[in-house]
């Protein structure tokens, strides 16, 4: 067992049961002309934290930690998109319509592909999710089943939409979930603050909070 330095307090775990999970840090979300701007974002807060996300899966890998990514996309026909998801608000462009990386969210457009810097190397897992849920309606469950899961190191965007999402999915599910502070960003930093605050009270009632360097330290000895 190895133990992270956390809030609120220290998170042990096995590196052989634990993965890393990485959200949705796709173009549509990080560069301009994509679904987050789209939405009146300002993307640039994102694209801060791309050396950090990259050094966290770089160390991961280092440690031989299961790397999981994930894409929020839809299939080319929107089958798998509701209505209510569509056509809610005012936004310049809406999920399927053509912007400057192609059909927005959509999968196998170049604004759903993950940005180059973070890209999946071969034999990672790589979760296409029509939700803000890594795990509603996908096989990310059975994925993590299947590799005796039980610790998740989480990182990616948006901290208060996405990440938030899926940790309270996977609390649910019996992971030990840990959030990677540095390795994570919101459009609204106060969002991204509120987020860490609510998962971690009542004793970590949703998951744990730390550092890329924290990580790091556990896996590899070094920050
Ligand atoms: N809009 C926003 O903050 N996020 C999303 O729509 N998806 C993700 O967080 N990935």
């Amino acid at each position: 067992m190895k133990t992270i330095k956390a809030e609120p307090f220290d998170f042990p775990f096995d590196p052989n049961t634990t993965a890393l999970i990485v959200i949705d840090m796709q173009r549509d979300f990080v560069e301009e002309g994509g679904f987050g701007a789209s939405l009146g974002n300002d993307v640039s807060r994102l694209q801060a934290i791309i050396p950090t996300v990259a050094r966290l899966i770089e160390g991961a890998r280092k440690a031989g930690l299961m790397v999981v990514h994930t894409r929020e996309c839809h299939q080319p026909d929107l089958s798998d998109l509701p209505p209510a998801k569509r056509d809610r608000g005012s936004p310049a462009l809406r999920i399927g319509d053509d912007g400057p990386m192609g059909r927005l969210l959509v999968a196998g457009e170049a604004g759903a592909d993950i940005i180059p810097e973070l890209a999946p190397l071969s034999g990672e897992i790589v979760i296409d999710k029509p939700g803000k849920g890594a795990f509603y309606a996908t096989e990310l469950g059975p994925v993590l089943a299947r590799h005796h899961i039980l610790h998740l190191i989480v990182a990616g965007v948006t901290t208060e939409v996405c990440v938030q999402t899926t940790m309270r999915e996977a609390n649910d599910r019996g992971f030990e979930c840990i959030l990677v502070t540095d390795a994570t960003e919101s459009y609204f930093a106060d969002f991204k603050a509120a987020t860490i605050a609510m998962m971690t009270a009542q004793g970590a009632i949703v998951g744990w909070a730390t550092t890329t360097d924290a990580v790091l330290e556990a896996l590899n000895g070094r920050g």
